[in-house]
């Protein structure tokens, strides 16, 4: 039998977290008008980050457990490279297949502005058991608009020669980042796969990826995945924090509740910090780039020409858009897979090294030197 003061506690336990709840979301959805109502304001209970808990033993599976009627999810390699990057890529996908893919089999999509030459896609189908698809990126997804005023974007470029600028000078760098940035989702050959994994060529991966990271990301609800943050150069981006502010007051309702705006800016929103997940490195859903809120956001910066005006690079553009219309629990740092694309490397640390196999020097770790980012992801969550 219930005595009455239990009866009060149940009912009163009941009613507050409900009103906190709904007062919550009454205050958080659709309300925020100025970009400082939104900035770090769901706080929600103070966790350590997710990736402290590791991966669950039953993603892992032993070499002798693996079979190909093992649970799946729908993904592919994602892979934009040149033909005279043959070399590079291969390295990548030589270290890709040994540490992962041999076992988990997932297919390789290639995307290029020119046609793939019939001894790049002979050397690249030699490496793997999985499938292998080439495409072309139709024109109107990669070459500077017309609508582009070319005087201002060749200025632009001049001045950033002049600056010394990595890249500055390159218009065919800017068509990478837009296209990375709106259009790789938008391909044909991805139109059927739900996740992705970006590869570059030239890069390292350190230790045995065990689990199905697709899987996770799945099963977690997890949109965004990164291995390094960084600081972005700010001349490639001058107005860009301006613009992104302009469409969230223009948008409030596509800036989710919980998001990681305390990653991108120290002062409630007003100014960008800089800060980015390094998108060399990517395990992500396609849907979140293909949903409304990104869709717009896109199409929005796109409108502004500041991926030639200036060069707005993917990396921030990604990073804001998931920090934004993401939850914050849905971008995942995975610590545990061992990376490097020069001049940075993520090595992982104690018994997640062990776990690994893993060969970096755990000394060389770019992780909390002061040009990383990870203590404002790690402070998202603390
Ligand atoms: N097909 C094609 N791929 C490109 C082009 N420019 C860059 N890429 C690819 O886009 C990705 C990013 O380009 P990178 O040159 O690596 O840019 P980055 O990583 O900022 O700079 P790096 O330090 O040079 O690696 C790589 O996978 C390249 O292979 C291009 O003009 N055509
Ligand atoms: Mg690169």
């Amino acid at each position: 039998m219930m005595t009455p003061m239990r009866c009060i506690l149940l009912v009163l336990g009941v009613i507050i977290p409900i009103h906190y709840i709904l007062s919550f979301a009454y205050e958080e959805y659709g309300k925020a008008t100025f970009i400082s109502s939104i900035a770090g304001k769901w706080t929600g209970p103070k966790l350590s980050p997710p990736y402290k808990t590791p991966v669950p033993d039953e993603y892992y599976k032993p070499d002798s457990l693996m079979h190909l009627q093992d649970r799946k999810a729908n993904a592919s390699f994602v892979i934009l490279v040149r033909n005279s990057e043959l070399w590079g890529i291969m390295s990548s996908m030589k270290q890709l297949e040994d540490r992962f893919n041999r076992k988990f089999q997932y297919p390789y999509v290639f995307l290029n502005d020119q046609p793939f030459t019939q001894n790049f896609k002979d050397h690249i189908r030699a490496l793997t058991n999985s499938t292998v698809e080439f495409g072309l990126i139709p024109p109107d997804h990669w070459h500077q608009p017309s609508w582009i005023d070319e005087d201002q974007a060749s200025k632009s470029r001049d001045d950033m020669v002049r600056g010394n600028v990595i890249y500055g000078g390159s218009v065919s760098y800017r068509n990478m980042c837009r296209f990375n940035s709106g259009f790789f989702y938008r391909h044909e050959l991805l139109q059927q796969y739900r996740y992705y994994w970006r590869v570059e060529p030239d890069i390292k991966l350190f230790c045995d990826v065990d689990y199905d990271p697709f899987l996770v990301m799945q099963d977690h609800n997890k949109v965004y995945g990164f291995t390094i943050s960084i600081y972005e150069i700010q001349a490639t981006v001058p107005t860009l924090w301006n613009v992104v502010k302009s469409f969230i007051n223009a948008n409030p309702d596509f800036v989710t509740p919980g998001n990681a705006m305390e990653f991108l800016s120290d002062d409630g929103g007003e100014s960008y910090n800089m800060c980015h997940f390094w998108s060399n490195f990517e395990i992500a859903d396609l849907d979140f780039w293909r949903g409304e809120a990104y869709s717009k956001f896109f199409e929005y910066l796109d409108e502004q020409g500041g991926f030639y005006y200036e060069r707005w690079g993917d990396a921030p553009v990604h990073s804001i858009g998931a920090a934004l219309f993401a939850k914050k629990e849905q971008i995942h740092f995975f610590n545990d897979i061992g990376y490097e694309h020069e001049p940075f490397l993520h090595c992982p640390q104690g018994d997640v090294y062990t776990k690994g196999k893993c060969w970096c020097d755990p000394d060389e770790n770019v992780d909390y030197q002061r040009y990383s980012c990870l203590k404002r992801y790690d402070r998202l969550f603390s």
